[in-house]
C-alpha cells in the first residue's frame, strides 16, 4: 500500500477516534397528532435540547399515539423502552396515587391559578415524587380545561348524562364523577376513542377544546358542552433508565428544554381556546356555553366523599389554598 494511502487511513482512524460518542436519541411520544398543543411542546423540546447539546442530543417525535396510549407509553419509560412522552395525568395517577389530587372535578378555578399552584412548590413536589415509579417529572405542560362532546342531546344539566356512553381516561376519580352525574363512563386509552366513536360503541367522550378541535370530533360529534370540569395538566416525562445514562450537563439541558416545551404547550392552548369554540360553530357543532357549572359541581360532591380521603386530603386543600 503506498505511503499516501496508509497515512490518510491513519488520520482517518484518528479522526473517527476523536469523534463524541454517538448521539443519544430520545423518542418522544404523544396521543394527539403532530399540529396539536402537544406536538408544539414536542417540537420545541427537539428544538432546544439539540441546540443545547449541539446536536448529541437528538429527538424523534412519535405523535399521534405511535408508541401507544398514554398509560402503556408510560409503562414503556418505567422500563426503559421509551425514553420520553407528554402524557395528560389522567392515567399517571396510577403510578403515582398523589397525582389523582390534580384530576379531581371543579378544583382548579382558572388557567392563572392551574399555573401557580403547578409551577410552585406543590407542582414541584409532585414532579419529584415520579422517581420512586422510575418516571423524571421535568415539567408541567398543558392539555387544557376538559369539555364534553355527545351524539345524542345537548347536555345542559347534570340529568341530561343519564344514560350516556361517555369514554373516560383511565382514572377512577374520573369515572366516579361521571357515574355520579348519572352517565354510563367507560374508560379506554385515547388511541381507541376515535374509533369507538364512529362506530357508535360509545355516545360521547371529553377532552379540552384544543383535542376537540385538532381532531376535527365535528366529524362524529355533534354537541358540546363547555362544563370545564377538570383542568388537565400534562407532564413531561423521562424513563428514569435513560436520565441516569445523561450526565449532569445534559440532564440540566434537558430540564430546561422541557420547560420550553411545557410553555410551548400552555401558548398553544390559550391561542385555541380563543378560537376553539367558533370553529365548532363554523363546523357544525351545537355548542352549550351558558354552563351551570355550579349545579355539576354539586352533582359530583360524591366523589370528593369517597375519594378525597384516598389520595392526600391535605393535598387538595392545600390546592384550594393557593388559589386563594
Ligand atoms: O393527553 O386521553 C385523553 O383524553 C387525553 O386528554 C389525551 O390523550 C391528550
Amino acid at each position: 500500500m503506498n505511503k499516501f494511502l496508509s497515512s490518510s487511513l491513519i488520520v482517518a482512524g484518528l479522526l473517527l477516534a476523536s469523534a463524541p460518542v454517538s448521539a443519544k436519541t430520545l423518542n418522544l411520544g404523544f396521543t394527539p397528532p403532530l399540529d396539536s398543543h402537544y406536538g408544539d411542546a414536542g417540537k420545541a423540546f427537539k428544538a432546544k435540547i439539540e441546540e443545547l447539546s449541539g446536536g448529541d442530543i437528538t429527538v424523534s417525535l412519535k405523535p399521534a399515539g405511535a408508541l401507544g396510549g398514554e398509560r402503556s407509553v408510560v409503562e414503556g419509560l418505567q422500563i426503559g423502552a421509551i425514553e420520553m412522552t407528554i402524557s395528560s395525568t389522567g392515567p399517571i395517577g396510577n403510578f403515582v396515587p398523589d397525582v389523582y389530587a390534580l384530576d379531581f372535578p371543579f378544583l382548579f378555578k382558572s388557567y392563572e391559578s392551574a399555573h401557580k399552584v403547578l409551577d410552585g412548590e406543590i407542582g414541584q413536589e409532585l414532579l419529584d415524587q415520579m422517581a420512586d415509579s422510575d418516571l423524571i417529572g421535568l415539567a408541567w405542560a398543558e392539555n387544557g380545561f376538559r369539555h364534553i362532546t355527545n351524539s345524542k342531546h345537548p347536555i345542559v344539566k347534570p340529568s341530561d348524562l343519564e344514560g350516556i356512553k361517555l369514554r373516560t381516561m383511565e382514572n377512577e376519580v374520573h369515572i366516579a364523577a361521571f357515574q355520579a352525574l348519572g352517565a354510563a363512563p367507560t374508560p379506554m386509552s385515547w388511541t381507541e376513542v376515535l374509533t369507538a366513536l364512529q362506530q357508535g360503541t360509545i355516545d360521547g367522550q371529553e377532552n379540552p377544546t384544543p383535542i376537540i378541535t385538532v381532531n376535527h370530533m365535528w366529524e362524529i360529534q355533534k354537541y358540546v358542552t363547555m362544563t370545564g370540569h377538570v383542568y388537565s395538566p400534562a407532564v413531561v416525562l423521562m424513563s428514569k433508565v435513560h436520565w441516569d445514562q445523561l450526565s449532569e450537563q445534559e440532564q440540566k439541558w434537558v430540564k430546561e428544554a422541557a420547560h420550553v416545551a411545557a410553555e410551548a404547550s400552555r401558548a398553544t392552548v390559550a391561542a385555541k381556546e380563543k378560537s376553539g369554540v367558533q370553529l365548532m360553530i363554523d363546523n357544525g357543532m351545537e355548542v352549550v356555553t351558558d354552563v351551570d357549572k355550579d349545579a355539576f359541581a354539586a352533582a359530583v360532591q360524591p366523589v370528593y366523599d369517597e375519594f378525597a380521603p384516598k389520595y392526600a386530603p391535605e393535598l387538595i386543600q392545600r390546592i384550594r389554598d393557593a388559589q386563594k
